[in-house]
Order: C-alpha cells, then structure tokens, then sequence
C-alpha cells in the first residue's frame, strides 16, 4: 500500500486555446511533477473537471498520463460520473490502460440512497480486479457516507481506502478506525493536511497541492521526521497561499493562472468554471512570487 501514502497530486484538466483537451500539456504537466518528487498523481477528480469532460474524453486524459508517467508514478484514475454504467466503462479503462487503482464519488445530482450508492460503487468495484479508493466529498456531492457504510465496503477484497474530503478531522479518525490498520485513509482538504495526518491519514490527495508541491512535499517531510514545528510553518505557509487562491473566480481558474507564470500553459478551466479576468492578473503574479521565494 506503500506506493498510495504521501503527497498525491489531484492533476488538472488541461486544454488547448479552443478548450479541447490538450494531451501535450497533460504529458507536460505530469513530467513536471514527476521531476518535483511526487509519487503519484489522482487523475480526472474535482481537479480534473472529470465531471465536466465526456467520457472519450476522459479515456484521452488518462492515456495521455499513461503514456508519460504510468511506469514511473503511482496513477489513481478517478472513474465516477453520473451513471454506473458509464462509471464502468471507466473502470475498466483504467484497468485496460493499467492504472494502479481506481476511485469514484457517488452519483451526483439525485438524491440516493445509501443502498443505491454502495449498489453504484459496487458495480465498479466488481468490474475490475483494481484496488479501488472510495471518494467521500459530501460538499460537492450531497450524499454522506456513514462509517456503518464505509466499514461495510472497507472489508471487501479489492476496497483499500477512502479520500476524505468532509472538513472533519474527527469523521477521519472514525473512517480510520473503521477500516482497520492497513485501510488508507487519505486526507482531502489541504488547508488540514497536517491535522488530517495527524488525526491518521496515511496522506493526501489535493487540488491545490498542484501548484505548491514542494511545499506538500516539504511539510510531509516534517511529518515524517516528527519536526511538528517545522510542519506547522509550511501548513501556515501553504495556507495563506490556498486562502488567496480561494478568493479568484475560480479555485481552479487561479491554480491554472499561476501554472502559467510557472512556464506551464494548461488552458483555462471549462465552463462554468470562471478563468481569471485580467483584473486578477496582478494577484496572480503577487502569489507568484511569494511561491518563488519559498
Ligand atoms: C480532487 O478530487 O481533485 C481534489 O483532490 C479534491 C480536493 O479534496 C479539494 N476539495 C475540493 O475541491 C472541495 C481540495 O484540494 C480543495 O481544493 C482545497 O482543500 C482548497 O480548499
């Protein structure tokens, strides 16, 4: 389970002038953080607007990433959509292109049953011989996972974790214990990292780790080493970036600017998403350079 622990990026979706998927800034941006010591990479989550691409589209995504980094990096292929059927298909694409593991939200948009979702996820869970890594982000996906639930499914072969995404640090600890000693538990939002790990989240995957992960990498060092001190200065320093970044149209629209300034052109989100508008272009470049200083 080794290769699941740690810093891993939550990978953005990137796309050309016409908002196209662009597989050469996804390569581009994956080799990036392959070189800044990631270990692994969530593809086509939140980050990844997964939700806001068709289903080609994001078999093209993960491709693209495949190609670039599979045999070097721990690839987690985020499968959800909508409907199970189409949350199969996605599945077993993950599996066919040989991704390490498979993860997927519940359904979005209908309000279900804790019965129709664990039917939705084990659909998935079924079609492949993947690990598969539960997304659990009540905000955005309406639907509260219970730990009655979670245990359920954590004993199941192939079900090796779950991302945590609800801002309680307590529900953490409870999953935790619930799944038992070898059930990961990764932490999701980043202003928490150093609280989710503490409270026993094995890491993180994050969206905003994507534009600071050297910071990510460096706070988990002092994690790891027990430097609690140290950690809470990088959590700090993160922080404040994290909480500029929330204040731009888009959470998202910021990350991509930034990455921009940094030599990486990944297009603008897609909509209704919001790019930034040129009136952010001096904050950007003010967070900019605080990240360089760093
Ligand atoms: C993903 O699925 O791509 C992300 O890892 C989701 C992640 O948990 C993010 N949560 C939300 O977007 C609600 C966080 O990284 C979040 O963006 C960050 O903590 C800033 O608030």
């Amino acid at each position: 389970l080794n290769k699941f622990k740690g810093v891993i990026v939550a990978f953005y979706g990137c796309y050309d002038g016409n908002g196209d998927i662009d597989p050469q800034a996804m390569r581009d941006l994956a080799r990036y953080y392959k070189e800044a010591g990631v270990k692994g990479l969530y593809v086509g989550g939140s980050s990844g607007e997964g939700m806001l691409q068709s289903t080609a589209e994001r078999k093209l995504v993960l491709e693209a990433v495949m190609e670039e980094v599979g045999s070097e990096m721990t690839i987690i292929a985020h499968v959800g959509a909508p409907s199970t059927r189409e949350s199969v298909e996605l599945a077993k694409h993950a599996e066919a292109v040989k991704a390490d593991a498979v993860s997927a939200v519940p359904s979005i948009y209908y309000r279900l049953s804790p019965d129709s979702v664990e039917h939705h996820w084990r659909a998935m869970i079924d079609s492949t011989a993947l690990p598969f890594i539960i997304y659990h982000i009540p905000q955005l996906t309406g639907f509260h996972l219970s730990t009655g639930l979670l245990k359920k499914l954590s004993a199941l072969d192939n079900v090796i974790g779950v991302k945590i995404s609800s801002e309680s640090t307590y529900e953490l600890q409870q999953f935790k214990a619930a799944g038992g000693p070898d059930f990961l538990v990764l932490n999701g939002p980043d202003e928490q990292y150093l609280a989710g790990r503490s409270m026993g989240a094995d890491g993180g995957i994050g969206g905003t780790y994507g534009v600071m992960p050297e910071l990510f990498l460096k706070l988990e060092q002092c994690i790891q080493t027990g430097d609690l001190e140290s950690a809470r200065e990088w959590q700090g320093k993160i922080n404040e970036v994290i909480s500029e970044l929330l204040q731009f149209p888009s959470l998202y629209g910021g990350c991509k600017a930034l990455l921009k300034l940094r030599g990486l052109d990944i297009g603008e989100p897609r909509l209704p998403l919001l790019p930034v508008t040129d009136r952010d272009q001096e904050a950007v470049a003010r967070l900019h350079d605080k990240l360089t200083e760093y």
